[in-house]
């Protein structure tokens, strides 16, 4: 399995209550080693056009309010199979449904500030990396 990269963003209900720590040692605990990160307050235009996906869904306008109501901390994470092995320690979108031992059962507070953003595929890390990255910022 080779060696790729993924993106996370520890969200603000996390850097909120102080988890910005126990969150990243989780991620390296899983094999993931962070290769860049940065703390910053996302605009609305950035939080708008970062879940651009989204934007039909009835949940929107609340979850860029909630990605803009502090500061997130978002990262390039790099690992064997990042992807999938970031995605499994994050745990289900809904703490309720997410398994023991993953960030989101530890510490997600509700459905929406669920404590961490992994990507979901390798096409869609590079689009977000970029959208936060520029490469000379990641040092593996
Ligand atoms: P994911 O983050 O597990 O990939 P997505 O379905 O892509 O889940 O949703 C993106 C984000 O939107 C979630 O992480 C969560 O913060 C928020 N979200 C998803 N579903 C709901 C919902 O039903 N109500 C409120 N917020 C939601």
């Amino acid at each position: 399995m080779a060696v790729t990269r993924t993106f996370s963003i520890i969200k603000p209900d996390a850097t909120r209550r102080n988890l910005t720590g126990a969150v990243t040692k989780m991620l390296e605990e899983a094999g993931l080693r962070v290769v860049a990160s940065k703390r910053i307050r996302m605009t609305r235009e950035q939080a708008e056009g970062f879940y651009a996906v989204h934007k039909e869904r009835p949940f929107f306008g609340e979850l860029v309010e909630f990605m803009t109501s502090g500061p997130v901390v978002v990262q390039v994470l790099e690992g064997v199979d990042a992807v999938k092995r970031n995605r499994d320690v994050m745990g289900a979108t809904n703490p309720a449904d997410a398994a023991e031992g993953t960030i989101r059962k530890t510490h997600a507070e509700s459905i929406e500030a669920n404590t961490v953003h992994g990507s979901d595929s390798e096409e869609n890390a590079k689009i977000e990396i970029d959208f936060f990255f520029d490469e000379d910022e990641i040092v593996g």
